[in-house]
């Protein structure tokens, strides 16, 4: 066979909870204070989405001395650390923290078991923005472990009071390797309560263990930069299946085309459907006659925005705005 018959779709692929809430919050902010925001870090790891909102007036900053003093600034969905933190604000930024509620749910975690005397193993990728984030929560006392051959690298000061805490993106299968050696080491460590990966970056996986035996060639959507869409690359290619990641339609090549019948497509928690949507189109002009949505869980789940951003569903007013004869609370 010479061209793509079908196109196969992953379900559920794409935006999660955590990023819709963290897009939203730049996009209102924009609204209603105008051009510029500042937001550091990319505010989600996907070059379309940051460029959009480059295009409405967010600009994108690393170090806080490049925000000018008044401005209003956003925290990105990976979270950021303690120092971070504590120096926005005493450089008197007006801050809205657009860290997923999902990263933040694991800070909590390492500031409370801190204070009954613990200290920490962190599952992650260095240099990852939200392993600096949460290790960053602490001065010292959480050592970060990247496979398993690091987990006989870590040298804690004391192991009964060991706790084990991860990126939320990372592989599943890899994670629980890798959490099997730190048992192994560490018998009495504390592991997280429920897993720290994040319901979105299972269920994408579990959707990619589905779709993969089913088709000839996988292509995600996300950037170079997106620990979890990479993570959905890497597990196809596990199971077997050739596969690529993509940041736009523009990158597929029609080589990797010749001789597959079926192309399974899915997309990492960071990358707009409207992406996905281009890559069918471009996988249609190559021969595709099919598009077939896979059967999959189906996500629900909302975070509320920050205080000051909120729209009252049933009046379109900003919560804050209603007067006591239109609304009771303010928030
Ligand atoms: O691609 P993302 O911006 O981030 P990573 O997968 O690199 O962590 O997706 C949103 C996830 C978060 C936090
Ligand atoms: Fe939150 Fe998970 Fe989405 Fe990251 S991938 S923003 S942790 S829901």
């Amino acid at each position: 066979m010479k061209h793509p018959q079908e196109v196969l779709l992953a379900a559920p692929r794409g935006f999660c909870a955590g990023v819709d809430r963290a897009i939203e919050i730049v996009e209102r902010a924009l609204e209603k204070f105008g051009a510029p925001i500042y937001v550091r870090h990319e505010i989600v790891h996907n070059t379309y989405v940051v460029n959009d909102l480059k295009a409405k007036g967010a600009i994108f900053i690393e170090e806080l001395s490049d925000v000018p003093p008044g401005a209003t600034l956003v925290f990105s969905a990976h979270g950021v650390s303690k120092a971070v933190q504590l120096e926005a604000q005493a450089r008197g930024f007006s801050i809205f923290d657009a860290t997923c509620p999902l990263v933040t749910k694991v800070h909590v975690e390492v500031a409370k078991l801190a204070q009954e005397g613990y200290e920490f193993i962190m599952i992650g990728h260095k240099g990852h923005p939200e392993v600096e984030g949460t290790m960053g929560q602490l001065d010292h006392g959480i050592h970060l472990v990247e496979d398993v051959a690091g987990v006989a690298l870590v040298k804690p000061l004391q192991t009964e009071r060991l706790a084990v805490v991860t990126q939320t993106t990372l592989s599943v299968d890899d994670a629980a390797e890798i959490m099997a050696a730190v048992r192994a080491r560490f018998p009495s460590v504390r592991e997280p309560k429920q897993q720290d990966i994040c319901y979105a970056t299972q269920n994408r996986q579990d959707a990619v263990k589905l779709m993969s035996p089913q088709v000839d060639l996988v292509v995600v959507v996300g950037s170079p930069t997106s620990s979890n869409s990479n993570r959905l690359r890497e597990l196809a290619d596990k199971l077997g299946t050739t596969a690529y990641m993509v940041d736009s339609a523009d990158e597929l090549r029609p080589e990797w085309f010749t001789g597959i019948a079926r192309v399974g497509l899915t997309a990492g928690a960071s990358a707009p459907e409207i992406l996905v949507r281009q890559v069918i189109e471009r996988i249609k002009a190559l021969g595709a006659v099919s598009v077939r949505t896979m059967d999959g869980i189906e996500e629900t789940i909302k975070f509320p925005l920050p205080k000051g951003l909120k729209i009252d569903a049933a009046t379109g007013l900003e919560l804050s705005q209603r007067s006591p004869e239109t609304g009771s609370a303010s928030h």
